[in-house]
């Protein structure tokens, strides 16, 4: 890869003044030259000179940025008055497993809400590392009876391989819905009958922010293996177990499943769907800002493997389904690959070339990255996966 530092005039439309501190990197994407931020280089046009520096300041310059024009800015972290209330069902599964339903409960100036998190840890296994899966789809898929067994939450599966299974609903922090940002945790912490700032949180913050809650109360069971919890996310829950990981580093691994435009994909040189598409279909997942780079990819101060970086040196898992174009498997996979030299900074290996062949993994480094055969979608064949890879690199240990 070839770094160029480069000043950018931008003479038509919104801008016309120098765009400069951007410091751009070649990389190919569907066989043509496609220029990205290099996550290395600091505004002044030197390299980030080691894993520290990056760790303390590139990390938290790179995060602002995100925070400034795509996700926006979560207005606080742990509420003062969280609180946990826990229901223990000792034997499920056929004995094999001990559910827990906690209602994880906060109040702000709108009201109050509750995440109402499902959760089974191995009776045989404690403390047991732990997946947290964001449901971005209907409640029947986290079925806490288990009567509904589906393949989007294989539960019992993670019980039989010594994980706890956790799942919560995005919709229990903000339905999937533009509402002027009125109901949900928006209505509950935001100021009210105050304009709303251009950085503001989307949705997809606002479901990230109930992620960290979760980890807020896995962190107190003693059950729970707390240095090795794992968020996944499918497609838009995908987007926001990144921006959560990229937030908040107590998750140590990161699972984007087909999390395609504004999760693990570039947007410069992506096909399928573009920045100005996912804008217009869904106004309220990402802020103010950023609909000014609807069709302007090449403006953007950050892009998506920066995104990725921010997890370095945690785990990562980004994972691709052969059909699914409109989240782009190549530029997910070449996504992770410019992430790579951040990993490399830390000594870590993450992965290089060109996109694998269909269903084989690559679980070597600290970057995993898997294509499925077949349409958009979770299922068995990804959390597989997701096991192997966690079994790889946490029990070996
Ligand atoms: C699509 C959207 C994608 C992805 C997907 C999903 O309609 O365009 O970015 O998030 O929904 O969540 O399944």
């Amino acid at each position: 890869m070839e770094t160029k530092f480069i000043a950018r005039f931008v003479v038509k439309g919104r801008m016309n003044f120098a765009l400069l501190g951007i410091a751009m990197t070649t990389i190919t994407l569907h066989d043509k030259p496609v220029q990205i931020p290099d996550p290395l280089m600091r505004a002044d046009g030197t390299k980030v000179p080691s894993a520290e520096h990056w760790h303390q300041e590139q990390r938290l310059k790179t995060l602002e940025q995100f925070r400034t024009h795509v996700y926006g800015r979560a207005p606080l972290g742990k509420p003062a008055d969280l609180k946990f209330e826990t229901q223990v069902t000792p034997n499920m599964m056929e004995g094999k497993a001990t559910r827990k339903l906690v209602k994880i409960s906060y109040s702000g100036p709108g009201g109050a809400g509750a995440i109402n998190l499902i959760l089974f840890v191995p009776n045989n296994k404690k403390p047991a590392p732990c997946f947290v899966l964001i449901n971005n789809r209907g409640a029947d898929l986290i079925d806490a009876t288990r009567e509904n067994k589906s393949p989007f939450w294989p539960a019992e599966q993670m019980i039989e391989r010594g994980y706890a299974a956790a799942a919560f609903l995005n919709a229990d922090l903000d339905a999937d819905k533009f509402d002027n940002f009125r109901d949900g945790v928006h209505g509950l912490f935001d100021e009210p009958n105050k304009p709303r700032a251009a950085d503001a949180w989307g949705t997809i913050a606002a479901w990230a922010w109930g992620a960290s809650r979760v980890m807020d109360y896995l962190e107190t069971d003693a059950d729970i293996d707390k240095n090795r919890v794992a968020l996944v996310g499918h497609s838009r829950g995908g987007k926001t177990a990144l921006w959560a990981g990229a937030e908040d580093e107590r998750f140590a691994l990161v699972i984007s499943n087909e999390s395609g435009s504004t999760g693990a994909a570039l947007s410069r040189g992506k096909v399928g769907e573009h920045v100005a598409d996912i804008n217009k279909n869904f106004p309220h997942w990402f802020n103010g800002n950023y609909k000014k780079y609807n069709g302007r990819e090449a403006e953007l101060p950050v892009d998506q493997h920066q995104l990725l970086a921010l997890i370095a040196p945690r785990l990562l898992y980004v994972a691709s389904a052969s059909e699914d174009l409109w989240a782009d498997p190549e530029a997910e996979f070449k996504s992770a690959v410019a992430a790579t030299p951040v990993y490399e900074l830390f000594g870590f290996k993450g992965v290089s070339g060109e996109l694998p062949p269909i269903e084989k993994p690559i679980h070597e480094g600290a970057i995993g990255y898997h294509v499925r055969q077949g349409k958009h979608g979770l299922n068995e064949y990804d959390w597989t996966q997701f096991m192997n890879f966690a079994d790889k690199h946490w029990k070996a240990k």
